[in-house]
């Protein structure tokens, strides 16, 4: 089922195929990273970037926020996806075209055609910010791919495998890389290591991270 279980490199194409159904795409949103991140400035004067509570009580080191008709949220009641910023009362800013279209043009790639999200889940690292591993379950849709866009300071992305106890392989991911999970790998458990301290010229002393979803 799992039939790709090393990685491997399609030489010329900038592609490294991880799995069936998911591939990261290097340098994919080079040339759109500084609309992209323009449009983030847009997104975080509506919905500011905030520190999450888990159900369990603990506050999330990564601060969020999302655009697109549902965002993701979580506080002491649970993980889930809400139309409303719970911050403001009001909707999440509209998806900007440019992550319609990059979102879409990515998921072609790998043959996932017509990709429409609702989300975009917008993650904000500061050096030493880590995500413990986890996995995205709470997509109603549990076949579409999530897509997703690395902008500024480099990370190593974990990714694991079904169990949490399971061995992870360390992915480095940089500015302009898409990662497109699709397949039997959406269910796999994943995080991302500690970011180490460092400046980009896009973005200076932090990673910005896109996910786009497909929920309903
Ligand atoms: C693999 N974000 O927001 S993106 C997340 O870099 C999240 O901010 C990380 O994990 C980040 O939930 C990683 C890549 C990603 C997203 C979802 C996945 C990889 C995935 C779902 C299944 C498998
Ligand atoms: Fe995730």
């Amino acid at each position: 089922m799992h039939a790709v279980p090393i990685p491997s490199i399609e030489s010329g194409t900038g592609r490294l195929n991880i799995a069936n159904g998911a591939a990261v795409l290097h340098g994919f949103a080079l040339d759109d990273a500084s609309a992209l991140l323009e449009a983030v400035e847009a997104v975080r004067v509506a919905a500011p970037f905030r520190h999450l509570v888990t159900p369990g009580g603990h506050t999330m080191s990564v601060a969020m926020t999302n655009c697109g008709s549902l965002g993701w949220v979580s506080d002491r009641k649970g993980y889930r996806y809400a139309p409303l910023d719970p911050e403001s009362g009001k909707p999440w800013p509209a998806l900007p075209r440019i992550f319609e279209t990059l979102a879409e043009r990515a998921a072609a790639e790998l043959g996932f055609s017509g990709y429409r999200p609702e989300c975009c889940l917008i993650n904000h690292y500061l050096p030493g910010t880590r995500l413990s591993l986890h996995q995205d379950r709470d997509e109603k849709d549990g076949v579409a791919p999530i897509v997703s866009v690395s902008l500024g300071l480099p990370a190593t992305f974990l990714w694991g495998g079904f169990e949490r106890s399971d061995k992870t392989t360390r992915i480095p991911l940089s500015h302009g890389d898409v990662v497109v999970w699709g397949g039997p790998s959406r269910m796999r458990f994943h995080g991302v290591a500690p970011v180490r301290d460092g400046e980009h010229p896009a973005t200076g002393r932090c990673r910005i991270n896109l996910t786009f979803r497909k929920v309903m």
